[in-house]
């Protein structure tokens, strides 16, 4: 899974990507793009390694890249394999700024429309004039579908697909179906304040589009990120935040991708493992080890909040709560789980 960082020059990309990876990021003008890792905070991971006094918490990681093209096919080229888009709007600018920004996300959703459309339409052509055969009777219906939503502006991420539909879009690789975020990058002194400068129209587009936005101050966090640990929390209180908008962006992109995550524990570390939501234990299992999936014999399965609410998991297996589950079980987000296997 890899996350894509865009928007109009200078709105602070490169400086997201910094928070995000701890790496450089693509120098302005560049013509490839940085790619890093990024991990996805998660503050249950941290309760557990306190609580087993672990010496490594392994988080959830995901794939960064920094993209430079601001526009046109180099933009699309760019994109075009990345799962989820992260648009960086630079509302701490002066108002020029801001607005480049909101216009930079109009004519990439305008971009990727067209391209949608012409390929949906190019396929329609091929189809209809037998020089390719559909997948089977319901392509033709499903292109029609899209070619609809497209021509009215809609994205394809807010059409209503069947699960069988929904194949053909990850097939057709399409770029309105992308999930988006937008992380307005705002300066310190709109930190705590009740608005930022384009905010009210950012949310517009958001609610008309299916975006969901998450604000943060590159400047703020860059300044955030030299402190120890102590300092951290206190800085981040003063600015009435509970963790900085880096790590809200990095859960928003898991969540809007679909992903979830499952912990396990050892006495050395506790780790967290990403899946799809929906995947079942002995799938997920051979995420850990292919033997776990291969051998697989029963999970013992404790949910983070029991954990949480009883303290150890040895206080969960008193109370019957350390449930063992077969292999068709739907792992849950923030399952603790034992894998019990064979081979
Ligand atoms: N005041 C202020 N300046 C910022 C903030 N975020 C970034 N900057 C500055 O804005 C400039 C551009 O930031 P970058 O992160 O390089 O922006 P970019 O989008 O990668 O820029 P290009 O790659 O050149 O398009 C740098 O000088 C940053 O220090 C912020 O939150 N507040
Ligand atoms: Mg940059």
């Amino acid at each position: 899974m890899e996350v894509g960082i865009v928007g109009s020059p200078h709105s602070g990309k490169t400086t997201l990507f910094r928070l995000l990876t701890g790496m450089a990021g693509s120098k302005p003008g560049g013509s490839t793009a940085s790619v890093g890792f990024m991990e996805v905070p998660d503050e249950r991971l941290r309760i557990l390694g306190e609580t087993y006094k672990v010496r490594k918490i392994i988080h959830a990681r995901m794939g960064v890249a920094d993209i430079q093209p601001h526009k046109g096919q180099e933009l699309l080229n760019a994109v075009r394999n990345l799962d989820a888009l992260v648009v960086v709007l630079g509302c701490f600018m002066e108002e020029p700024g801001v607005r480049d920004s909101l216009d930079f996300l109009d004519n990439m959703d305008a971009e990727f429309y067209i391209a949608d459309l012409a390929s949906v339409e190019g396929r329609l052509t091929r189809l209809k004039t037998n020089k390719a055969k559909p997948v089977n009777q319901m392509e033709i219906p499903f292109l029609e579908k899209c070619k609809q939503a497209l021509e009215d502006e809609v994205p394809l991420r807010n059409v209503r697909f069947s699960p069988w539909e929904q194949d053909f879009v990850s097939n057709f690789a399409f770029y309105s179906s992308k999930p988006l975020i937008l992380a307005p990058n705002i300066g310190e002194e709109h930190l705590d304040a009740p608005s930022y400068p384009g905010m009210d129209e950012i949310h517009k587009t958001a609610q008309e589009r299916g975006y969901k936005v998450v604000p943060f101050s590159g400047l703020v966090e860059e300044e955030i990120e030299s402190l120890d640990r102590q300092s951290r929390e206190e800085f981040l209180k003063a600015y009435g935040l509970s963790q900085p908008g880096t790590a809200r962006i990095a859960q928003a992109a898991y969540d809007a991708l679909g992903l979830i995550s499952f912990f396990t524990r050892n006495p050395e570390e506790v780790r967290a493992w990403t899946i799809r939501r929906g995947t079942a234990v002995r799938q997920a299992a051979g995420k850990i080890h292919s033997d776990m999936e291969r051998g697989f014999i029963r999970a013992e399965v404790v949910s983070f909040e029991d954990f949480q609410r009883l303290g150890s998991i040895k206080a969960c297996r008193d109370k019957g709560l350390v449930r063992l589950e077969g292999k068709d079980y739907l792992v849950e987000d923030g399952d603790i789980i034992h894998v019990r296997f064979n081979v």
